[in-house]
Parts: C-alpha cells; structure tokens; sequence
C-alpha cells in the first residue's frame, strides 16, 4: 500500500532539563528537540524527532542542520511520490548523503504514518514486539557524587529503575574512578553500574582505569577511548572480563561490520539518531547478533517521540544490556497528551498504530522558537 506525503513542517522545541546534565563533552540544561510532522494523504499524520547533545558538541548535525536538511533537501524529493513502504522511502532518502539524524526524524515520521495507513504499531512493520517491557536505566550526571548516590538511592527506593550509568571522562581519570566505586558500592552490589566515558581518555588511562572499575564490579565501560581509535577499542575489549561498549565508535551496519572484521568483542550501543533511523539501527542489531556481539539500546536523550521510535525497534530485540530510553524523565515537560509509563525499572511500550501516541501541538507551538 503506498502512501503519499503532501506536507513536511519542521520545528525546533526547547525543553529545559530538570538539572545540568553534566558529560565529558557539555552541560546541559536545555535539551532541543527537532520535531517533523508529515501531512499525508487520507489525512494521516506523522511525527518524528531528531535530537542530539551539546549542539555540536556529540555528533556532526545540529537540531538546526537537521530542520534544514529535511526543509531545503529531503521535503522536496519525497512531497507527492507513492512511497510503498520503508524501502521506497530509504531509496529516495539515499540520494542525500550523510545527515542520519535528520534522517532518523523523517524515518520515525513515516513509519508513524505508515503504521496508521495500515493499522499497525510501528513494532509490527519492524518484525513484530518480543517484549512492551523493557529495561530502562537511569543516567547519574549531576558532577557530584554525593548527589548522584542520593539520586540513585531515591530511584532505588521508589522502583522506578533497577541500573545506572555514570557520566565520566571530563575530570582527572583518578576522580572519575573514585567517583564510579564509590557510586557502586554504595549503590550496592546488585545494582548494575556502568560508566560512559564519552571519548573522555587515551589509551594509557583506559589501561590504568579499566581494571580499577572491573575490580569494583561495574559491568559495561562505554566508549572509554577517542571514536578514531578502533585498533585500540578492539584491543581493551580482549584485555578484560568487563564488556566494552562501543558507543560513537559504532554508528550503522557498516561500521558495526567493520569493527567485527578488527575482532572487536564487546557490545554495541544501537542509537536510530547514529544510524539514520529505527529500520537502520535493525540493519547493525542484525549484523551485530549474526556476529555474537550484545547489544543495548541507546538514546541520543530524545523526548517522548524519538524515544517510543527507539522503543518500537528495541522491543523486537534480545538486548542482553538492557536500555537506556529514560530521555523524557530529564525533560521538565514534553509535547504528548499522555507521558510513557516507567515502573520496575522498566518502560512500557505504547499500543496502538504507528508510534501509538498523541502530539499535543498547541504545547508544541507554546515551547517552539519563533520562525
Ligand atoms: C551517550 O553518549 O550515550 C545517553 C545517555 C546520556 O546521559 O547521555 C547519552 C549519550
Ligand atoms: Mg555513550
């Protein structure tokens, strides 16, 4: 069945955070979300959201890159051509280079339509949901460890999260790795611990580091070492018994290939924003299970829309690590009618076809920057 766009609108929407988000390469207070809805026809509806972190400070697109990409590039090549499906939209899409973040919005954007064209939940058109519970972490990122193992202890008392990651990597090494034990050993040794370094080290402080964090129990050491440095990812993840998680170093099913092909054995952190959308982020999940490496799901601190896309491909996974789709928690609001249920440590799925959620647009316009 083929479905027509007949209108694409871009916003950018900025939320603040409910405290600084401190990681190794910004502080933020604000998150921005680019927000794109597709007019199509029958009257359906599609909404997507691009996002990234530190405005240029993680990733090469900005939300102000990504609005004008789809506005000025990629609205004009899809307004008004049958599109039979994913394929068909990804086929015209590749005719822009690069710019998967914005890419990711567009492609959330039509399976959300897509989903409604044909009644289905995005999750059905991706393989079918093995699981409407998954695993969701809490990040500690407020730069003070007193503060982070109170936040921790609070999130453990009330249920609402079972794991933490830690923000480390812009202090002097030897104060992160006080910070990532004293964090875990007072959080407890069944609370899963793991630490984002964000790039944060060289390869002799990965080396120092590493084994110190093993010895306390954390269980995942993420992106330790600069995302160039690939030899050297491969050789830290065959040195320790601790999983190494490949974040910035592994974007799409081609890099995800690539690092197999060094002998890489850790995990992968699988972002829609990295790979150009939910479908792409299958195509390195897919490389990545035929190849034994565990996954997780990642988030690029999307709000509730590019997280439930996420969620839509992660529930039709194993993801032996769990995720990380606790974006909307740090938001202070968001523009849907009814926020994502977490519980148990877990998020719910939402039901319903396409994304399975409702936009409330006139608290969109009210956050949204002005034309
Ligand atoms: C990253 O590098 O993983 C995910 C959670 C968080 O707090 O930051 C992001 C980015
Ligand atoms: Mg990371």
């Amino acid at each position: 069945m083929s479905l027509i766009i007949e209108e694409v609108r871009c916003w950018l929407v900025d939320i603040p955070t409910i405290r600084p988000h401190k990681l190794s390469m910004s502080t933020m207070g604000t998150q921005t979300l680019m927000l794109v809805r597709l007019r199509c026809q029958q009257g359906i509806i599609g909404w997507g959201e691009g996002t990234t972190i530190g405005g240029l400070g993680y990733g090469v697109e900005s939300p102000e890159s990504m609005k004008i990409t789809i506005e000025r590039y990629l609205a004009p090549l899809l307004v008004g051509k049958p599109l039979s499906g994913l394929s068909a939209l990804n086929d015209v899409m590749a005719m822009v280079r690069g710019n998967t973040f914005a890419k990711s919005a567009m492609e959330t954007a039509f399976l959300d339509a897509y989903g409604k064209l044909v009644n289905q939940p995005i999750s059905s058109l991706l393989g079918g949901a093995k699981h409407r519970a998954l695993p969701a972490l809490w990040t500690l990122a407020s730069g003070s460890t007193q503060q982070d193992i109170e936040e921790g202890q609070r999130l453990l008392a009330c249920g609402r999260h079972r794991a933490f990651k830690l923000k480390i990597g812009a202090k002097a090494v030897e104060e992160d790795v006080r910070h990532a034990v004293q964090t875990k050993q007072t959080l407890g040794e069944t609370v899963h611990v793991h630490v984002d370094v964000n790039q944060g080290w060289t390869l002799a402080q990965a080396l120092w580091a590493i084994p110190r964090l093993q010895e306390a129990g954390i269980t995942l050491i993420e992106q330790p070492i600069a995302l160039t440095e690939t030899a050297q990812l491969v050789d830290l993840a065959k040195r320790f018994t601790t999983t190494l998680l490949a974040d910035e170093a592994v974007t799409d099913a081609k890099q995800g290939m690539a690092l197999i092909r060094q002998g890489f054995t850790g995990a992968y952190a699988l972002k829609i924003a990295k790979a150009g959308g939910p479908f792409q982020a299958l195509k390195l999940a897919h490389v990545a299970e035929a190849a034994g490496i565990s996954l997780y799901g990642g988030t690029m601190l999307e709000g509730t829309i590019g997280t439930v896309a996420a969620l839509h491909a992660w529930s039709t996974l194993a993801l032996e690590w769990g995720t990380e789709m606790f974006g909307p928690l740090l938001l202070k609001d968001d523009v849907v009618t009814q926020p994502l249920v977490y519980q148990s440590g877990c998020v719910i799925l939402p039901e319903g076809p396409g994304l399975g959620i409702d936009v409330d647009e006139e608290k969109l316009l009210h956050y949204a920057r002005p034309e």
